[in-house]
């Protein structure tokens, strides 16, 4: 079936988070995404959803880079044209380098509208296999040890399979050592989001130290655009390296592995630029026998589903970041809510598209800012 996009709706959606996230570099309260609405020339539509942070402290897109490249470049190139596949939707936009974001959050919502209009579940159209994933969580840094002992004992409780804990030089050790006293045999990782340098002997006697935790792996220690110390960091550590930051692309992944600056990859739809690549990165991991497992940037409910759909691969052998949407929001934008249950997320095969409906109303509540882009008048009529 061929599709036309007729329009495309932009809205800067704001929601509070139930408790304030804080990383190496940063402390958040609330997040701003873009939720994409596309339709085609027959009414059919999908949504997409565009996870930049507000700030560039992850990354260098901003939500207002991603606003301006999809309002500017990604949305006007797609317009109008006919497309029988999201690959080949994502092709008008090739031209734009980087800003991998902003792609994702339009190809998510070209995967919605093609498989909800074949009525075809999203995990289906992408080779998913799992009738649920395994979901784990993603802690923030806590100002006190104690602090972080709660939050653990708050999500083991809740069945989370894997416990992810935000570190940063000087709020690394301690708390890491304190929870995997009182948890021998949870799975425990940490992510330094580019916090450590090789430089600094401070740093590099600390990243030693890690492998006394038995950690399931060290997620992104160095800087984002560097592999080749990430390399030698792997040589020195038995404490597997996972890259998150550093993989942009399919090439990105290869050149990495080539190089054995990691032993286990990040699969984040959105620093990816989209389910095809995460796929792609997905496919390559699996030929080589390298673990993944699908990251996050906190999503509302449109972002998540898509993490859900492309965590159903077969290749997803390990407990990603895709937890319930009730561990970071109050009320989330899509029905059903999605919700884990003991640590397991259903994947819904029986329903079309991202399986999860965006509900309008609560987006419209929640709203900041909206656009509209419609196809030339002659185009549309050309359908
Ligand atoms: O590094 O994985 C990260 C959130 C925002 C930016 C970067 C990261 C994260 C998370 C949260 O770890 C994952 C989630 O719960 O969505
Ligand atoms: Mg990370």
């Amino acid at each position: 079936m061929s599709h036309q996009l007729r329009s495309v709706e932009l809205y800067l959606v704001r929601l509070p988070l139930i408790r304030p996230f804080t990383t190496s570099s940063h402390t958040k309260d609330h997040l701003d995404h873009i939720l994409i609405r596309a339709q085609d020339a027959t009414g059919a539509e999908g949504w997409g959803e565009c996870a930049s942070a507000a700030d560039p402290y992850y990354c260098s897109e901003t939500t207002e880079s991603s606003w301006h490249i999809l309002r500017d470049f990604l949305i006007p190139h797609l317009l109008g044209v006919t497309w029988d596949h999201p690959d080949e939707a994502a092709r008008t936009w090739q031209a734009v380098r980087g800003n991998n974001f902003a792609k994702a959050g339009l190809e998510i919502a070209c995967w919605d509208l093609y498989t909800r209009s074949g009525g075809e579940a999203l995990a289906h159209a992408l080779g998913g296999t799992r009738k649920e994933i395994h979901s784990g969580v993603s802690l923030g840094i806590e100002p006190t040890v104690e602090g972080i002992l709660e939050q653990v004992a708050r999500f083991v409780d809740q069945g989370y399979r894997r416990i992810k804990m935000k570190i940063g030089p000087g709020r690394d050790l301690a708390y890491l050592r304190a929870v995997r006293e009182r948890w021998p045999d949870v799975l425990l990782m940490a992510d330094a989001n580019s916090a450590y340098s090789l430089d600094n002997p401070d740093h590099l006697s600390t990243l030693r130290a890690l492998d006394d935790l038995n950690l399931m792996m060290i997620e992104q220690p160095l800087a984002d655009d560097d592999i080749i110390d990430h390399a030698r960091l792997q040589a020195e550590l038995a404490t597997p390296i996972c890259l998150d930051e550093s993989i942009h692309t399919v090439h990105d992944a290869r050149k990495a592995l080539d190089l054995q600056s990691c032993r286990i990859i990040n699969i984040k739809v959105s620093r990816l630029g989209g389910l095809s690549e995460a796929r792609r990165v997905h496919d390559l991991c699996q030929r080589r026998d390298v673990p993944v497992w699908c990251g996050g940037m906190h999503e509302f409910g449109v972002g998540r589903a898509a993490n859900v759909a492309i965590s159903s691969l077969p290749g997803f052998t390990l407990p990603g970041d895709i937890s319930g949407s009730d561990r970071a929001y109050r009320e989330d934008i899509v029905d059903p809510p999605i919700r884990a249950h003991r640590g397991a997320i259903d994947v819904p095969w029986e329903r079309p598209g991202l399986g999860f409906d965006a509900n309008l109303e609560r987006i419209q509540a929640r709203c900041v800012r909206q656009l509209l882009l419609e196809a030339e008048r002659s185009t549309v009529s050309a359908a």
